[in-house]
């Protein structure tokens, strides 16, 4: 319900910038962007969008939320972590952004959005970016895209509580239409790719089973992952993380790391061998292979990392059974969220059909889904 304070907000708010910030896809490369690893993502034609004036204070702050139907009001000279968690997006974001720069003035911004929240595509790093970008832009701050990155994540980190690595908030505001990102998460640096997938389509399955990464097990699953490479590197100097280590390093610590650790990195090292693969199936156009490499993905992520779920795993075993799908997998930090498919454009009307009904039949959830392509990151609205 709107209240009438609300109401006035809406009514007197003159829009001075709009900005569109994407959602995020990940083909490959799942759990590796910590691992100072290699992922390959792209925005989504589905986003946050956020619509900014200036509200003539020094620091007073006023943020109404359309798919909460809620105003967020704080003073940024007195910033301190809400209980609520769309809060801490943003406040998060002014505080990293208030390390930068005295630049930044009251302001009023509308949040409206169409992407969904908790299906693994990243709304949290399109609120952050999306934030940051505008604010760079309304306030004239003049930092470049990758310290709204930066700063995006450290947000995350500090005032979430996860744990994240670089590509979310790397894919919302670098990616663009029709190629994916290449990015490589130890030197930062990208190489976009064509995103040539037709006669296929991108169909993202939602279990509609909503995961918080930082009450889950994602920050268990860093710090696993450090512990190995503490390991490994008390005998190998140069090791700084899973990236620097090969299978045949792996293979001389099996006895004396847990097989729990064991399994956390040789997912790791396999799937960054598998976004290499993927990478060059794409580019010379072998699609069977790149949706091979999704499937043996998921496979990792269910056995070896362990982040998978019975909702995931099932939307994926259904999708293996038809030759129609050429790959399919769980997508960002796991235990719920959308599945991505590499479907056949003629076979999504009666996949869609037969998929929802197993799914609903076995677990009494809805299953929700929608076709995406790749897309250009966040922009001003012109
Ligand atoms: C989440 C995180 F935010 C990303 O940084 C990444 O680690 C992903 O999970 C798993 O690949 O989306």
């Amino acid at each position: 319900m709107i209240n009438k304070k609300h109401k006035e907000f809406l009514t007197n708010f003159k829009k001075q910038l709009v900005i569109d910030s994407p959602g995020r896809i990940n083909f490959i490369g799942e759990h590796t962007d910590y691992n100072s690893g290699l992922v390959l993502p792209t925005a989504i034609d589905r986003k946050i969008i956020l619509s900014f004036e200036k509200n003539g204070t020094n620091s007073y702050c006023a943020l109404y939320s359309t798919t909460y139907n809620k105003m967020f009001e704080f003073d940024f000279n007195a910033i301190k972590i809400s209980t609520i968690e769309w809060e801490n997006y943003i406040l998060g974001v002014i505080h990293e952004l208030l390390k930068v720069t005295k630049n930044i003035k009251g302001f009023n911004c509308i949040i409206e959005s169409d992407l969904p929240i908790g299906a693994g595509i990243s709304s949290s790093a399109a609120l952050e970016c999306g934030l940051a970008y505008g604010l760079n832009q309304l306030f004239d701050l003049k930092l470049p895209k990758i310290k709204l990155i930066k700063l995006s994540q450290k947000a995350e980190h500090n005032f979430v509580g996860t744990k994240c690595g670089i590509m979310d908030q790397f894919a919302s505001v670098m990616s663009e239409d029709n190629k994916v990102i290449l990015l490589d998460c130890m030197s930062e640096t990208h190489r976009l790719i064509d995103a040539n997938f037709e006669p296929y389509k991108i169909l993202l399955l939602n279990t509609n089973v909503t995961h918080n990464l930082a009450s889950t097990e994602y920050n268990t699953r860093r710090k696993e992952c450090e512990e190995a490479v503490n390991i490994i590197s008390s005998q190998f100097k140069n090791v700084r993380s899973l990236r620097d280590i090969d299978k045949n390093i792996l293979e001389k610590f099996k006895n004396e790391i847990s097989k729990k650790l064991y399994k956390r990195a040789s997912f790791v090292i396999e799937e960054n061998n598998r976004v290499l693969e993927a990478s060059k199936s794409l580019e010379k156009g072998n699609l069977k292979q790149f949706g091979a490499l999704m499937y043996e993905s998921h496979r990792g992520l269910q056995h070896q990392y362990e982040v998978s779920c019975q909702e995931l795993d099932f939307l994926v075993d259904f999708s293996e059974k038809t030759d129609k799908i050429l790959g399919a997998r769980m997508m960002g930090g796991g235990f719920g969220g959308c599945t991505i498919n590499l479907i056949h454009k003629d076979s999504i009307e009666d996949f869609l059909v037969e998929v929802k009904k197993a799914y609903e039949d076995m677990f009494s959830i809805e299953l929700t889904s929608f076709t995406t392509v790749p897309s250009h990151g966040t922009s001003i609205r012109k």
